[in-house]
């Protein structure tokens, strides 16, 4: 029997008082997701339950129980106190999927900092527009990620400490560089948490949109309520349930679902930090006996693409659940999880904005394969017509889809973009920014992005950032981006540029460039293939028409360019 029960019957009297409840949260409490993913669940009798399982690249395997994590959290806290950090100051987590990066999330946020969490594989430029943005104080790290921060470490003021958890003694530190060893420090056993309230900011999420520089978005404490809830309902975790989150937690699913739903539950999660393979995968999933498994549709596509017979070789009986985010969930992934798993994965839909899952294939719920599932109870969900903002019946008609806003886990704000903030309001409606129709059972069907955003393989990259980053180059004019096809990413990044006089079009200069872009903002980023032009198809009034190109690479309709200059 699943947590949630039916979907109906949570349908009927919903109230975000049922999570408050079970928190044992009232109105006007002090509430600190630190303190509920770890203090709490001590309390609760289970602090020698196992809180993480950590497997490294090198084969390395630690496991912190729900004490140690507490521990971990009050020794690194009180660190950072120490140097004179603060609540409100925003502390970047800049690490692999190492435990140091899970138990530093629960140290800032007791210290009521402020979690700015980034890929590690971010390339400097990236690094350097969230810190700067964000006017960061301290950044934890690993040394072998110090030259990207070194790099930029000049042109960040307000960057005070730069706090590296693995240094090697005989290597020399730089200005601001300092060394934490969580290993070796004296474990802190009483900590003053800091006093924070529903509304006291916790996290600073970085996402992509199609213009400007990428924008931070803002949770506050009180968002655990969502988190906690839909965790429990959803992703049905059970007290025996060994859970495993493959999102890094520099992705929103990473955190939401990575760390504070889970550990809020007191769950036995897993963390796996090595490269994909179906190999590895099943092999971890088979060695911890992994129960419940949330992942994402390119990983699930490369496992279809490692084919059935492989399955075989591993004994993953223990799946009970399974449920994915980030893309659509094509219908033959779900056909074919439940073929070689006996089990379907259930489509969630959400977004960093949201904080938590929006609309999902609720358990025990029919699923439609390809379909998003209905919005959780106590979400109103609706897609509205692109010209009034107002709701389309579910009659399958193309809409635009909204939230009412009030849940828990929704944004704040956009640090420092309250202009861009309230454009995401309309009619008393959160629009999201992707387009879908509703079926006559009210489910929904995921159709786009209503933006040029492209989404590859669940990373969300900004056609502006790396347009931005491409006319850094020395060799390039003008560039337009866009997505193009792809089997297992579902999206990937290409782009169309021109060149300045003197520079001849090469397969050595197109390798360059990627690479320039793969180091200057990450692997994701670059573009999977270069295509040169005479010129960029342009509005009358000199804006590239993406749309244009755009349409190229998917072979559809141009639509109208009545706008577009003539040669
Ligand atoms: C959690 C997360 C959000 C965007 C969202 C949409 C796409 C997410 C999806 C999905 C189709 C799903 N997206 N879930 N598209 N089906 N089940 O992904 O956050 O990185 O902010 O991305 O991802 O386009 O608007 P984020």
């Amino acid at each position: 029997m699943s947590n949630a029960g039916s979907y109906e019957e949570r349908l009927k009297d919903f109230d975000w008082s049922i999570a408050e409840n079970e928190l044992g949260y009232h109105k006007g409490d002090l509430i600190n997701i630190g303190w509920y993913c770890s203090d709490r669940i001590c309390l609760k009798g289970k602090a020698d339950k196992m809180a993480l399982y950590y497997e490294g690249y090198d084969g390395i395997e630690k496991k912190y129980t729900f004490n140690d994590i507490r521990l971990a959290g009050n020794t690194i806290g009180t660190f950072l106190r120490n140097l004179g950090l603060q609540n409100e100051d925003r502390i970047c987590l800049f690490m692999d999927r190492i435990p140091e990066l899970y138990l530093s999330f629960l140290g800032i946020l007791k210290i009521g900092a402020i979690v700015q969490p980034l890929f590690s594989a971010f390339g400097d430029e990236s690094l350097f527009v969230r810190l700067e943005d964000a006017q960061t104080r301290a950044i934890i790290t690993q040394r072998k990620h110090l030259p990207k921060v070194r790099k930029i470490i000049d042109k960040l003021p307000f960057l005070e400490f730069v706090i590296i958890v693995d240094n090697d003694q005989k290597k020399t530190l730089e200005k601001k560089e300092l060394p934490f060893d969580l290993e070796s420090a004296s474990p802190v056993e009483n900590f003053e948490i800091f006093p924070s309230v529903a509304e006291t900011p916790s996290l600073l999420h970085y996402t992509s949109g199609t213009t400007g520089q990428p924008k931070g978005v803002q949770h506050v404490h009180y968002s655990i309520v969502s988190q906690y809830l839909t965790t429990k309902w959803i992703l049905d975790l059970q007290d025996d349930d060994i859970y495993w989150c493959t999102a890094d937690p520099g992705w929103v699913t990473g955190t939401s679902y990575g760390i504070i739903g889970p550990w809020s539950m007191g769950i036995t999660q897993c963390v796996l930090d090595a490269g994909f393979s179906a190999q590895t995968w099943y092999k971890f999933i088979e060695k911890y006996k992994i129960s419940m498994w949330y992942s994402a549709p390119t990983a699930i596509r490369s496992l279809m693409k490692a084919g059935e017979d492989i399955v075989k070789d591993f004994n993953l009986t223990s799946l009970r659940h399974l449920a994915s985010v980030g893309e659509p969930l094509n219908s033959e992934a779900v056909i074919w999880s439940e073929k070689v798993f006996g089990k379907p994965f259930h489509d969630t839909f959400w977004q960093t904005e949201t904080g938590s899952i929006m609309i999902s294939n609720f358990p025990g719920m029919k699923i439609k394969p390809g379909s998003m599932g209905k919005p959780f109870p106590g979400i109103t969900g609706a897609v509205l017509e692109p010209k009034t903002f107002t709701p389309i019946p579910d009659n399958g008609k193309i809409g635009l889809i909204a939230f009412k806003p009030g849940w828990p886990a929704m944004m704040r704000g956009y640090w420092k973009k309250e202009e861009k903030y309230r454009e995401k309001f309309v009619n008393g409606w959160y629009l999201t920014g992707d387009r879908a129709t509703i079926d006559k059972e009210g489910y929904f069907w995921f159709i786009g992005r209503d933006d040029d955003v492209i989404n590859t393989g669940g990373h969300l990259v900004s056609p502006f950032e790396v347009e931005s980053a491409l006319l850094e180059h020395p060799a390039v004019a003008e560039s337009a981006v866009v997505a193009k096809p792809d089997e297992i990413m579902m999206e990937v990044v290409k782009a169309f540029i021109t060149l300045k006089p003197g520079f001849e079009s090469h397969p050595d200069l197109e390798l360059e460039i990627m690479n320039f872009i793969r180091k200057k903002l990450s692997s994701m980023a670059m573009p999977q293939e270069i295509e040169y032009m005479d010129k960029l198809p342009k509005t009358r009034s000199g804006k590239i028409m993406r749309r244009v190109l755009h349409a190229k690479e998917w072979g559809e309709e141009i639509g109208d360019i009545s706008t577009l200059e003539d040669d």
